[in-house]
């Protein structure tokens, strides 16, 4: 059975992101306040946001870059993320955005897989970003450091460099259906990180779709989820600034610094993940500051639970709406929210399927499709979603696209859900192998290859702990090589010399064998059963 979205039809235009975002401005929002530097102050208005965006299309297109050629953007969240992310965009260029805290290892993966021609990267990250660049054969003008590489013995371009020779903004066309506008790295629902390849349609429809969670001109919206990740990317990029919403950046979280912002700037609506709604629910900090400006907190990445959402009620006042939104990147992410007007929905749920979409759910044992209930809730089973904000696929990868895209167009989320008679769907499980640690993307069988590459081990699973800050965390099951000696301390010291920090294996433990089916996959239910 499948079920449609119970909101109203939403227009998709079919144009490019800038277009959608910023075609219709008026002269009265040219002059409000688009971004604003949560550590400096420092303020931006739309129009200065438009001219900056020209010029960084210029200086793009000026380099030779344009429709075709694919540009990684590694920064944290500044504001000159905002202009440079939108510029390259209107240069018809395809970003590939990656994680601030990845290694130069994990940088040069992403950069070759994308075949990205152009890193452009900031000072505080340029030793991952340098390392990374070198790995993928990237030259030294392949690279520009936005802020200026003041310590480096290499003259990289700055991004005051680039803009000191202007250039107008390019004339690109594109069919925005079929052009790839980012590239974002996810692993889905089994393997390594894959690049998620998002059409301009794609994101201009889930704004589109996601105007529906009810974010306004008036909001004041503290950036702290990373832009390099879908969330932030769809939400407070594209969906933030498209409702004229003002944007404050900040770079990493810091819950004292997070909390200034909120005091300071009278942030209204804050995304969140659910670690930074225990932060507010439960931290004592809390009451130090002024956050009597707040009217919406919504949580999304990971499950939030309905006892830690009604924390977060009583902690910031009655008239406080604590919401929740669900996806994944292969869907630009949104396909779930609980809309602001909609006070009648449990923020223990992740809401309505978003304008446009259509859902199944799968019994995974049977593939039968489970009915949707006409009073209480269905039983649970595995979330199909089709819709305009689904991916084309993955790049170069057809077998895990086909995997993971029915011919009909349904995606396979990988997540257990169900719905009730309102339409309302919860999360309960997730099907799929991917950890989730604070929000972030941890693929087992990355740390699972990488621990197979240590002498000592000779087999070895990771699987998700429950874990009340952060949700899961990585614990890693090893089988020793014969005759090895290995302590848990070391096995965690090798993972962690190699990976994100957020990746980090925090748990071991050893073990004979690791259960697997016949066709040699791993048997994670058993390992989590009982641990
Ligand atoms: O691919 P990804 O890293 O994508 C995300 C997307 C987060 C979103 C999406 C829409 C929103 O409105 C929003 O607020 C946040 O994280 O990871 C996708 C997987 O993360 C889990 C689930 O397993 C997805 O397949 N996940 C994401 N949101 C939720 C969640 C949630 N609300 N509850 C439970 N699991």
């Amino acid at each position: 059975m499948v079920v449609r979205s119970p909101l109203p039809d939403v227009e998709i235009p079919s144009v490019s992101v800038y277009e959608y975002l910023f075609g219709e401005i008026t002269e009265e929002e040219l002059d409000r306040v688009a971004v604003v530097d949560g550590l400096s102050g420092a303020e931006t208005t739309f129009r200065s946001l438009l001219a900056q965006i020209d010029a960084v299309a210029g200086a793009v297109a000026a380099r030779g870059l344009g429709v075709g050629d694919v540009v990684a953007l590694h920064a944290p969240n500044v504001p000159a993320y905002v202009t440079v992310f939108h510029g390259l965009l209107r240069a018809g260029v395809t970003v590939t955005t990656v994680n601030g805290l990845a290694t130069g290892p994990e940088v040069t993966k992403q950069l070759a897989d994308s075949g990205a021609r152009l890193l452009i990267t900031v000072s505080a990250l340029l030793a991952a970003g340098e390392a990374g660049a070198k790995g993928a054969g990237l030259t030294t003008e392949q690279m520009v450091v936005l802020d200026g590489a003041v310590d480096s013995a290499v003259g990289y371009a700055s991004l005051a460099d680039l803009l000191a020779d202007p250039h107008p903004a390019p004339d690109v066309s594109f069919d925005p259906a079929t052009h790839l506008a980012v590239l974002p790295y996810s692993s889905g629902t089994t393997g390594r990180p894959k690049g998620v390849m998002l059409t301009h349609t794609n994101l201009v429809a889930n704004v589109a779709q996601s105007l529906a969670i009810g974010v306004g001109p008036d909001d004041v919206v503290p950036c702290v989820l990373p832009f390099f990740h879908i969330y932030g990317m769809t939400v407070l990029l594209n969906l933030a600034l498209r409702t004229r919403a003002k944007l404050v950046t900040l770079p990493r979280f810091d819950l004292a610094q997070y909390l200034g912002v909120i005091q300071d700037h009278r942030a209204t609506f804050l995304f969140v993940a659910p670690p930074i709604a225990l932060a507010l629910a439960k931290h004592p900090l809390v009451d130090s500051y002024d956050v009597s400006g707040v009217r919406a907190v919504l949580s999304g990445a990971a499950p939030l639970d309905e006892k830690l959402a009604t924390a977060v009620v009583e902690r910031l006042g009655e008239s406080v709406r604590v919401l929740q939104g669900y996806g994944m990147t292969e869907m630009s992410p949104v396909s779930h929210c609980i809309p602001f007007a909609r006070t009648d929905i449990s923020p223990g749920s992740v809401g309505l399927l978003v304008a446009g979409m259509e859902a199944k759910i799968v019994d995974p044992a049977t593939g039968a499709e489970i009915e949707q209930p006409t009073e209480g809730v269905s039983a649970p089973g595995e979330l199909l979603c089709r819709g305009p904000n689904v991916m084309v696929g993955y790049l170069g990868n057809p077998e895990a696209t086909a995997d993971t895209l029915e011919p009909d167009g349904f995606l396979h989320t990988g997540d257990i859900v169900t719905i009730d008679a309102d339409g309302v769907f919860q999360v309960v499980d997730r099907l799929k192998e991917l950890i989730k640690y604070k929000g972030y993307q941890v693929p087992p069988a990355e740390l699972e290859a990488l621990l197979l590459s240590h002498p000592g081990i000779a087999d070895a699973a990771v699987i998700g702990l429950p874990d009340e800050e952060a949700g899961e965390i990585p614990k890693a099951f090893v089988v020793p090589a014969p005759g090895a000696e290995l302590t848990e301390g070391e096995v965690i010291a090798f993972v962690a010399e190699q990976v994100a920090p957020y990746k980090k294996v925090r748990a071991v433990e050893f073990i004979e064998a690791v259960p697997k089916s016949a066709s040699g996959k791993i048997l994670r239910k058993d390992l989590k059963v009982g641990r």
